[in-house]
């Protein structure tokens, strides 16, 4: 058994790159959080990974203050194997536009980080903000080795122009001007190697390689089957393999897909809403209008909650479906602490050993005192214990709703110190997420409220006195209170302090299998430019193709009762959609 050392700086979800190495087989792990441990098994590395999440500046200063910089750069020099992932490999970059007090990256590139620009001239032509962070699979377009193009059938550790591979992050190597470009041609000139993807118009590096070093801005761990042959090619060695024709993921039949605007396929979500259900087991459950319970056979007997399965197998079975990515929503954990909600906890490191498509958990994220020792417990740190459990992102519902509803009796500032603010800044905005849970609220006329509103066109969706508005007004704990603030309001707020992502859900819609609230997605997506999820309503394929089709741009689409009672499977979805020729990632081979 050889072993494998990763640099750990306690930036986020490391749990899932060692799950993998696991997965891969014949591979032990050994963190190394500080110099000293550097020092001490200096000798017996061999093979380093190097990878980071989140911030790039928490990144970077974390690296400085555990005095970790020179040994890695002595490690480098020695020649040795080293595969940096995503901030791993932005800090070999000089510096970032992320931070604006001048940390410095390890400068093996002298070239500097930007972010994406949400004003991309191939969204804008039809009228469409481009979402940033750029989030979901894939594709790269160009592999150089020195310079020198590569075939489709060859790779550089397996990367390959044909597979999807996940991004998460706003900022990149974006070859942004011609003095860059002259500067990657030269570095080409010396050895050097790259890969290219675009990110609708902008060009960026999806991975470098020089000598013993190799660095992707992809995650590797979270991109499936294709991913895991990335690190097992770099843990061998095979740096230019040709790919075989099993490893290729093709359209079914060779059907032409659309080429998506930005370049990321239709990305499918398989949700499961967990509680403990009255004998006290974790169960996958769903509801109607997010009342989860059977019907009762008699007015006296309490009904039960539905059961639909249990968590880790469900998952399990989606990610095997191709799902290209898993929530779980604790739904009632408003009522009982996370601290001491081990049980959900303990679901997503199993869930985290055998899937590798990126998972998000949501469910009592906030600031909380430990039942325990009474003291405070910052929503930062509760949010890393979801993370060191496995988690990529999480997701935060109620939460968000008192955090906007200050954001504007503030007069539209944050003071820093909410669970989003925090968050975002110590793991980036990329891990997290916003959670809506709104209900349509008819009104006569605009001047009846302060939120914005929706003039209702069709006749027959009139409210139920005629009224021709109406704006979706949210909800917290679950649905049970309701608050004068509309879901546009929310998603704009929380956009400003930091999310990442909007998981936009619509209570008059779930559970129904009548389709997404087209309604409210094009309201909050016209609006923001951070990516919006689809959620509720899905009860058949086309749903999804209804939805992508819109054309405000939606990012991706969740699914859940469709999938619990096995109407249709994840790839039923993605085959229908593809047939429609839709992009999507189909990935049927779930090993090696
Ligand atoms: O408020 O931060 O503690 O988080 C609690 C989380 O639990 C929130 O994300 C909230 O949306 C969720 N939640 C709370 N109560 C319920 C419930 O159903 N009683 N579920 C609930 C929300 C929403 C979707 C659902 C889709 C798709 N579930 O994820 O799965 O509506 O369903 P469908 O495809 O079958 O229509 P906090």
């Amino acid at each position: 058994m050889q072993t494998v050392y990763i640099i750990d700086v306690k930036s986020g979800n490391l749990q899932s790159l060692s799950n993998a190495i696991k997965h891969i087989g014949g591979y032990e792990i050994v963190f190394i959080t500080n110099a000293g441990e550097f020092q001490q098994y200096d000798s017996q590395i061999e093979r380093l990974l190097f990878p980071g999440v989140g911030n790039y500046a928490h990144f970077v200063k974390q690296l400085h203050d555990r005095a970790l910089v020179e040994p890695i750069r002595a490690y480098i020099e020695s020649g040795r194997a080293l595969m940096g992932i995503c901030v791993g490999l932005q800090s070999l970059f000089r510096d970032s536009e992320e931070c604006s007090d001048g940390v410095q990256g390890l400068g093996y590139l002298d070239l500097s980080l930007y972010k994406f620009n949400k004003e991309d001239p191939i969204f804008q032509e039809r009228g469409l903000i481009k979402s940033v962070p750029h989030i979901g699979w894939n594709s790269v377009s160009e592999i150089r080795k020195s310079g020198e193009l590569l075939d489709e059938n060859e790779s550089l550790f397996s990367i390959n122009t044909t597979n999807k591979y996940y991004f998460v992050h706003s900022y990149a190597a974006i070859l942004k001007t011609q003095e860059i470009k002259d500067k990657i041609a030269q570095y080409a000139s010396q050895g050097w190697d790259f890969v290219y993807a675009n990110y609708g118009s902008e060009q960026f590096l999806a991975a470098v390689s020089y000598k013993n070093f190799f660095a992707t801005q992809f995650h590797p761990e979270k991109s499936g089957v294709a991913g895991l042959k990335v690190l097992k090619s770099f843990l061998e060695g095979s740096k230019y393999d040709v790919v075989s024709a099993h490893d290729i993921q093709k359209p079914v039949n060779g059907q032409t897909v659309e080429k998506t605007l930005g370049g990321l396929t239709r990305r499918i979500i398989a949700c499961l809403d967990v509680r403990t259900n009255d004998d006290g087991d974790l169960v996958v459950t769903k509801g109607d209008q997010y009342n989860v319970r059977e019907a009762s056979s008699s007015d006296s007997e309490e009904s039960k909650v539905r059961n639909l399965g249990k968590p880790v197998e469900l998952a399990t079975r989606y990610y095997r479906q191709g799902a290209d990515e898993v929530t779980f929503l604790n739904i009632t954990s408003f009522r009982n602490s996370p601290l001491q909600d081990l049980p959900m906890l303990q679901v997503l490191s199993k869930a985290a050993e055998s899937i590798f498509v990126p998972l998000t958990v949501g469910g009592g994220i906030k600031d909380m005192e430990d039942p325990v020792t009474k003291k405070r417990v910052p929503a930062v740190q509760v949010a890393d214990l979801y993370f060191r459990s496995g988690a990529d992102k999480v997701s935060i519902g109620s939460d968000a709703v008192n955090i906007a509803e200050k954001y504007y009796a503030n007069g539209g500032k944050g003071d820093g110190t909410s669970s989003i603010e925090t968050i975002s800044a110590t793991f980036g905005n990329q891990a997290v997420v916003i959670s809506v849970d709104p209900k349509r609220k008819y009104v006569s006329s605009p001047e009846d409220t302060t939120q914005e509103v929706i003039q209702i066109i069709d006749p027959a969706k009139y409210g139920p006195n005629g009224e021709q508005y109406c704006y979706y007004q949210v909800t917290s704990q679950g649905g049970r209170k309701t608050h004068e603030l509309g879901a546009l309001e929310l998603c704009v707020a929380c956009e400003k302090l930091g999310a990442g992502e909007v998981l936009l859900n619509s209570i008059d819609h779930d559970g129904s299998n009548k389709g997404y609230n087209l309604e409210l997605l094009n309201q909050v997506k016209s609006r923001v430019s951070i990516p919006v999820i689809a959620s509720s309503g899905a009860g058949n394929p086309a749903h999804f193709q209804e939805v992508f089709e819109m054309d405000c741009g939606i990012d991706a689409a969740l699914g859940a009762g469709l999938f619990h009672r096995n109407e249709y499977a994840v790839n039923d979805v993605k085959r229908f959609l593809q047939s429609q020729k839709m992009d999507v990632r189909l990935d049927d081979k779930v090993e090696l």
